[in-house]
């Protein structure tokens, strides 16, 4: 199947040249990830088609408030997600990310997925800047915080195992403050030679601040998405097309030219 190209060839192709050799350079990498990353998985992502369920907005349903009112909404919601997300498997964009995760002196994949497949493809120094939606905490009771991947839930809404108190996703909702350390890991992941941001509309913030911080920082910036965002136009190359296939396009390059330069 002729490759999805957004761009005529010849800039396409100076373009992937360009990200090969900053990549062949590069010692420090770090990978930023939103939605469009999994959409070849089969999860739906949040802009884009299928991106509404019933006709709430993920800000309408992920923020404390929408919780307090109603958390059984809220928790069909999650439901619904965890059954669709629970027949997904890692597609050739995580693979790819995955052996990149190993493949430097020092590389950083930074997610605001909550689907945990860059974690079922075993990649390494993932930080996940939204948590993780088989990861459940007690919701203003005792702070407890477990792993339940059991679809359905055994109860909905489901409750603490300490304190029997509601439980709510571990994830971070609209409103809420990222984790201090995932933040920090997050910014220091900024000081790299090469940032590449993949199937993100860089909307959401802090996440959406990143990729002008490694900038600001020296760092070689570069856009994977289907469509342009806010960051197309500050980045070093962007390349519109699928992730899975213009990473694998650049792997099968990168991982075959001669490293002893
Ligand atoms: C906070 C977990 C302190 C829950 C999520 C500064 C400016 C403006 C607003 C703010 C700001 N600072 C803070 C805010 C408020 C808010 C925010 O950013 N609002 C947005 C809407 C403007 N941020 C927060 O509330 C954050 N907390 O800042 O706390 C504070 C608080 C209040 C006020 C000030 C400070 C917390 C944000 C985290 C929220 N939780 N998820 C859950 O998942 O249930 S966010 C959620 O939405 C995702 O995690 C992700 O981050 C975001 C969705 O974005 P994407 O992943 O990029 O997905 P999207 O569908 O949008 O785009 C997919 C892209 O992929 C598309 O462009 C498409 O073209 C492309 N694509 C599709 N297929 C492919 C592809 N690309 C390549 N290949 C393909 N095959
Ligand atoms: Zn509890």
């Amino acid at each position: 199947m002729k490759p999805v190209r957004l761009q005529p060839d010849t800039t396409y192709c100076m373009d992937i040249d360009q990200i090969i050799e900053k990549l062949l350079d590069a010692r420090r990498v770090t990978i930023l990830t939103g939605a469009g990353v999994s959409a070849a998985s089969g999860v739906p992502t949040f802009r884009g088609q299928g991106g509404l369920w019933r006709q709430y907005r993920a800000e309408d349903l992920a923020t404390p408030g929408a919780f307090a009112r109603d958390p059984s909404l809220v928790w069909e919601w999650y439901g619904w997600r965890r059954e669709l997300i629970a027949s997904c498997r890692p597609n050739a964009a995580h693979e790819v990310i995955a052996r990149w995760s190993r493949g430097f002196e020092r590389c950083r994949v930074l997610t605001q997925n909550v689907d945990d497949l860059h974690a079922r493809a075993d990649t390494a120094g993932l930080v996940r800047l939204h948590g993780s939606i088989w990861e459940l905490a007690c919701w203003r009771g005792c702070g407890a915080t477990w792993r339940d991947e059991s679809v359905p839930l055994a109860s909905s809404p489901p409750r603490c195992p300490r304190c029997g108190n509601l439980a709510r996703p571990a994830v971070v909702w609209f409103g809420e403050t990222l984790n201090p350390a995932d933040l920090d890991a997050a910014f220091d992941a900024c000081a790299c030679d090469m940032f590449l941001t993949v199937g993100t509309s860089a909307i959401v913030h802090p996440a959406a601040g990143l990729v002008h911080e490694a900038r600001r920082r020296g760092a070689f910036t570069a856009e994977i998405n289907l469509d342009s965002t806010p960051a197309s136009a500050h980045v070093d190359v962007a390349l519109q097309g699928p992730a899975e296939q213009i990473l694998a396009e650049i792997a099968a390059r990168y991982e075959s030219s001669p490293r002893d330069r």
